[in-house]
C-alpha cells in the first residue's frame, strides 16, 4: 500500500495500518507518515498558529512510534516540520508543510529510481541474486537489471514470521523474473549458487551497520563466508543521524502471536524481534541515490544532511 492509496484515510487509520504492517516497507511507511502530516494541514480550518503547531506535533508523536526501528519514518516526519517554527501565520505554515510534502515524496520516489539504476547496473548477465524480505528498493535494482535484458534468477527467502518473501516471489514472478522461494534456514545451503545478495534497509547507523528484517545478519554472514558480495539498497533518509551521537537503534519486538499461538506454549517465552543489525564488516556496499558507498562512508551521507 503506497501513498496514492491513502485517500479517505484519517491520521489514526494511517497510524494503525503502519502498526499492523498493512502499510509496510521503510520507504512506504515514510511516505505514509508524511501524508498523515499533510492531512493535518488539509483539515485544519482555524487561524491559530499555536493550535496548528499542536496538531502537527500530535500527529508526529502518534506516528513516530508506530514502527520504531525504521528511521525513514522519523526522518520523513522531521522533513515535514522544516521551517514551521518561524512561519509568520497559519497560511505560511500550511504552505511550508505542503511544500515539504511535495519535496519529500519527489525525493523519495526519485531516490528509488536512481538506486534502481545504480544497483541494476551492478547485476551481471546470468547472475543468481538472493534477496531477503520484501524491499521495494532492492527489488527496484533487480527489476532494472531484468528490464535491461539481463538473464538473471532470484532466490527469495520466506522471511518468517511475516513471510514478506511471499510478496517478493509473487511480485517477481508476475514480471516473469525467474524466482525460487526458500525457507530462511536454506540460505547457507543455497549460497554456493548465489552470485550476489541484494537487500534493503530500515536504518543505516553512522558506523555503517545495517538494520533490516530479522535474519538479514545471518544472510550476510553466509554471504561473507562464501565470498558472495552483499549489497544494501537504501535512500539517504534511512541513515540515522542520532546514531552518530550515541543513540542505539531500537529493535522492534512484535507480538509473539506472529510466530505461534501463545496458548499452545504456556510455559514458553516467545521472542519476536522484527529486525537485526548487520555489522559493516559484512556489507560490501550501500547503494544510495547519492552514489555507491562503502559502509564506512555512512557518516558522510549523514553529514550531508546534518
Ligand atoms: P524498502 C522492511 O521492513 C524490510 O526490512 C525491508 O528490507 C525494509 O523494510 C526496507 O523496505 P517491514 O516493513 O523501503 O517489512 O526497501 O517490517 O521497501
Amino acid at each position: 500500500m503506497d501513498v496514492e492509496e491513502l485517500k479517505g484515510l484519517d491520521i489514526e487509520d494511517i497510524a494503525e495500518k503502519i502498526e499492523t504492517m498493512e502499510i509496510r516497507g521503510a520507504a512506504k511507511i515514510a511516505r505514509a507518515g508524511v501524508k498523515a502530516v499533510l492531512k493535518v494541514v488539509e483539515e485544519f480550518e482555524d487561524d491559530d498558529e499555536e493550535a496548528l503547531l499542536v496538531e502537527l506535533k500530535k500527529c508526529r508523536d502518534r506516528l513516530i512510534n508506530t514502527r520504531p526501528t525504521a528511521v525513514s519514518l522519523e526522518n520523513g516526519l522531521k522533513y515535514m516540520m522544516k521551517g514551521i517554527d518561524d512561519a509568520e501565520n497559519t497560511e505560511e505554515m500550511k504552505k511550508r508543510v505542503k511544500n515539504n510534502y511535495s519535496q519529500f515524496i519527489e525525493l523519495s520516489l526519485k531516490a528509488k529510481e536512481d538506486i534502481a539504476e545504480y544497483g541494476g547496473k551492478r547485476i551481471n548477465e546470468g547472475d543468481v541474486v538472493l534477496t531477503h524480505c520484501n524491499s521495494s528498493i532492492a527489488l527496484g535494482a533487480i527489476k532494472y537489471a531484468w528490464e535491461e535484458g539481463k538473464n538473471i534468477e532470484v532466490i527469495a527467502t520466506e522471511s518468517r514470521p511475516k513471510k514478506q518473501g511471499y510478496i517478493t516471489a509473487k511480485e517477481l514472478s508476475q514480471e516473469d523474473i525467474p524466482v525460487t522461494l526458500i525457507v530462511d534456514s536454506a540460505v547457507r545451503h543455497k549460497m554456493k549458487q548465489v552470485d550476489q545478495v541484494y537487500v534493503g534497509a530500515d536504518t543505516i547507523a553512522s558506523n555503517g551497520a545495517v538494520i533490516n528484517k530479522i535474519g538479514t545478519s545471518q544472510v550476510a554472514l553466509c554471504a561473507h563466508e562464501c565470498r558472495v558480495p552483499f549489497t544494501v539498497c537504501a535512500e539517504s533518509y534511512k541513515f540515522s543521524r542520532e546514531t552518530a551521537f550515541g543513540d542505539l537503534v531500537q529493535i522492534e519486538e512484535r507480538d509473539p502471536s506472529e510466530i505461534v499461538d501463545p496458548k499452545d506454549f504456556c510455559d514458553v517465552k516467545i521472542s519476536n524481534p522484527a529486525f537485526d543489525a548487520t555489522p559493516a564488516d559484512y556489507v560490501d556496499c550501500i547503494i544510495t541515490e547519492k552514489g555507491i558507498i562503502s559502509p564506512e562512508g555512512a557518516y558522510r551521507i549523514i553529514e550531508e544532511r546534518i
